[in-house]
């Protein structure tokens, strides 16, 4: 019995726990709590989120994060965990989202200490009842104020290490200052979602981390400082605001005695930093090599990878963020992602095998026939006008339309993934459309790159407690990446996918069509 380390993922459907035992290279415990199951009729989300007239508007209930911890305690505990063996405790939480508080955060965390709930006196800290997140476009005038405030797009992008973005937690905090001024004014902090649930677990108020921080449009991206520029940009006072930027392996202390009495945690359990969602799933997919690259399939796609030293889209595309390696990390998102995928196979009526199957017969290329998929609007390239382009083909044929969606979604992430500048010799495809292998050899055949798959899912998480361990061994005895990792990631290796020559050779010069298509698109719209 070796010593455990626990890591959390508080996503925007659900909180996930991950345990691992360190010495055994094992994941022993996995357990997810579903916000709409365990809270609708409380908090009255839908998917995670409150209901809103304006679409653009995406909020959800921060204490809601807050319980959906202590219930996973009570849940493990039922379980027969025994939490005197965790050692650290670690997170991700969805990244950019953003909760306001007043000066009362801290004595709410000093009373919890002796409390029995982890609501009891949580109903006046708040300055912002609800919490903006990553879901939120609202922001798109705040998004062109800071950027001009900064010098254009390719200086924000040079100090922040992304363009302005309307999920990012600048623009929020902007618009809530230029808005709600008075409540603005009352705030004394403003946490992400994942430096708020460190708080909790540690019972003071966290730093942010500075792998996370770089989703604000706040952090200098090569420094891991706060920016005094951005948030000159963003709104007034705002350093008074804002808790520390430190470093990933950071021990923000012992855990509260809230959890240590009402679970049996040994007093000094740490509570590491938490993270954002993809660094930490950056670590759980053991992405810590230049050349790696991952590929998540979900309801939107991202498209994500290690960076020894950070380099910039000069058209503002992507982001730089930090890796808990204490290096970089790049990320695209594609909100055109699985809902995109079933909409062309909804309106043919086909199901998952049918879709396979057209994929298998046809050839690579399409018969040089194109699509540009924006069933929805898009961040990568930004489209805030979506539709669908077809050329040399109409909606009515289905093997185009299969194939076309396809071959998009994989031409327009090896597009926009140029400028990172690494050659991808190696991509780990994870999620659920991840187990369509059809779709993995497009996948292989564009990036010219092997493919691999998982058995484990729930990378974020795992992160995090890979995280844990790596920050708590750090103390006496450090440990490499790669020691960490080892033995965690369990890459399919029975089914690689290798790239077919020829279809590479296809891709290669189907890619300048699909720039130029995309270009005259972005021109017209
Ligand atoms: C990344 C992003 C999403 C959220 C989802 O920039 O917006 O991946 O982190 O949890």
């Amino acid at each position: 019995m070796g010593d455990l380390f626990l890591g959390f993922d508080s996503s925007t459907q659900s909180l996930t726990a991950t345990m691992i035992d360190f010495s055994e290279r094992k994941v022993i415990y996995q357990n997810s709590i579903g916000f709409d199951e365990a809270f609708k009729a409380k908090y009255g989300v839908t998917n995670g989120v409150l209901p809103n007239k304006n679409p653009l508007i995406v909020h959800a209930p921060p204490l809601m994060w807050a319980e959906a911890l202590d219930k996973m305690f009570a849940t493990m505990k039922a379980h027969g965990i025994d939490f005197s063996r965790i050692k650290a405790i670690s997170g991700s939480g969805q990244q950019h989202g953003s909760v306001y508080l007043n000066e009362k955060f801290h004595s709410y965390l000093e009373k919890m200490k002796d409390s029995d709930s982890i609501v009891a006196n949580a109903e006046n800290i708040f300055t912002r009842k609800t919490s903006p997140i990553w879901m939120d476009t609202s922001t798109e005038k705040e998004c062109e104020e800071i950027r001009r405030s900064l010098g254009g797009m390719q200086t924000t992008v040079e100090i922040t290490g992304s363009d302005a973005f309307a999920r990012f937690t600048g623009p929020q905090i902007r618009k809530f200052f230029k808005e709600e001024r008075v409540a603005y004014e009352e705030t004394a902090i403003i946490h992400l979602v994942s430096s708020f649930l460190s708080s909790i677990l540690a019972g003071v108020s966290s730093p942010i981390d500075r792998g996370d921080g770089a989703g604000m449009n706040l952090m200098d991206i090569k420094s891991g400082k706060w920016s005094k520029k951005a948030f000159e940009a963003t709104a007034e006072n705002l350093s008074s605001k804002m808790p520390d930027v430190k470093p990933c392996d950071t021990i923000v202390g012992d855990i509260n005695p809230y959890f240590a009495k009402k679970y049996g945690f040994i007093s000094d359990t740490k509570c590491v930093i938490w993270s954002g969602d993809n660094p930490n799933s950056l670590i759980g997919v053991g992405l810590i090599r230049e050349g790696q690259a991952a590929f998540s399939l979900g309801t939107s796609d991202v498209y994500y990878a290690y960076m020894k030293d950070p380099k910039f889209s000069d058209k503002g595309e992507g982001h730089v963020f930090g890796a808990p390696t204490g290096d970089y990390m790049t990320l695209l998102v594609y909100l055109n992602g699985s809902l995109s995928r079933e909409k062309v196979r909804n309106a043919y009526g086909l199901s998952w095998d049918e879709f396979s199957n057209i994929l298998a017969k046809t050839e690579p290329g399409n018969g040089e026939r194109i699509m540009l998929p924006y069933f929805s609007p898009e961040i990568t390239p930004v489209i805030t006008k979506p539709k669908v382009m077809r050329y040399g083909f109409g909606e009515k044929d289905v093997e185009a339309n299969v194939r076309g969606i396809i071959e998009a979604q994989m031409l327009s992430s090896r597009l926009h993934s140029e400028w990172m500048g690494v050659e991808t010799n190696t991509i780990y495809a994870t999620g659920g459309a991840s187990k369509n292998r059809e779709i993995l050899h497009v996948m292989s055949n564009v990036h010219n790159a092997r493919v691999y798959t998982f058995a484990v899912s729930n990378s974020a998480s795992l992160g995090a407690a890979l995280r844990a361990a790596e920050a708590y061994y750090k103390q006496s005895r450090p440990l490499s990446w790669e020691s960490v990792i080892d033995g965690f990631v369990h890459i399919d290796m029975k089914n690689v996918i290798q790239p077919d020559a020829k279809a590479v050779k296809v891709y290669d010069a189907m890619l300048s069509q699909y720039a130029e298509k995309e270009k005259a698109f972005l021109a017209s719209n």
